[in-house]
């Protein structure tokens, strides 16, 4: 049986785990899980909310990216993920702390593409064929059509 790694649509920490697969050459099959489904889905198999999360041929479950890295690293060492040199290795797990407590926010708050401007409703990108903000069919905030001293 292949590494099942469980995915959702756009998500850029699983897609780097699949890179992560394939540059180490080992086999596996996707599961994708579709929004907002896969919170209930991956705490019910993995014990937390998100993706990616990898179910590994001897059953062994590991949630979260940088903790995925880290088990494909031992089950195949070569290529390797990580530098040899300390420094080196340090310099790479800085870069991956930064991408994991500020970068992906940025980019996810891009995905959901967040605007507070006037008139306009914002969903997730996979909520309709063109995701992002659209117009209110009045152009007013629910609080100036139900208040006319507020417009
Ligand atoms: N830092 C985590 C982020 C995981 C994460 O937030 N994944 C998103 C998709 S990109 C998700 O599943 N979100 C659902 C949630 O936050 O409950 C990682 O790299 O694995």
């Amino acid at each position: 049986m292949a590494i099942k790694l469980y995915v959702i649509h756009g998500s850029h920490p699983a897609a780097a785990v699949a890179r992560a697969l394939e540059m180490k050459g080992l086999a596996y099959d996707v599961v994708e899980l579709m929004p907002p489904l896969h919170f209930a889905i991956q705490r019910v198999l993995f014990g937390a909310p998100t993706v990616p999360a990898v179910r590994l041929e001897n059953g062994m479950k590991v949630s979260g990216s940088t903790a995925i890295m880290r088990r494909l690293e031992e089950l195949a060492p070569d290529p390797p993920l990580f530098p040899s040199d300390p420094a080196a290795r340090a310099a790479v797990e800085r870069a991956e702390r930064w991408g994991d407590e500020e970068w992906q926010a940025v980019v996810r708050r891009l995905l959901w593409a967040p605007s507070t401007a006037r008139g306009r409703r914002c969903r997730p990108i996979w909520s309709t064929p063109a995701g992002g903000c659209r117009r209110r069919s009045s152009g007013l905030s629910r609080r100036e059509r139900s208040s006319p001293s507020a417009r």
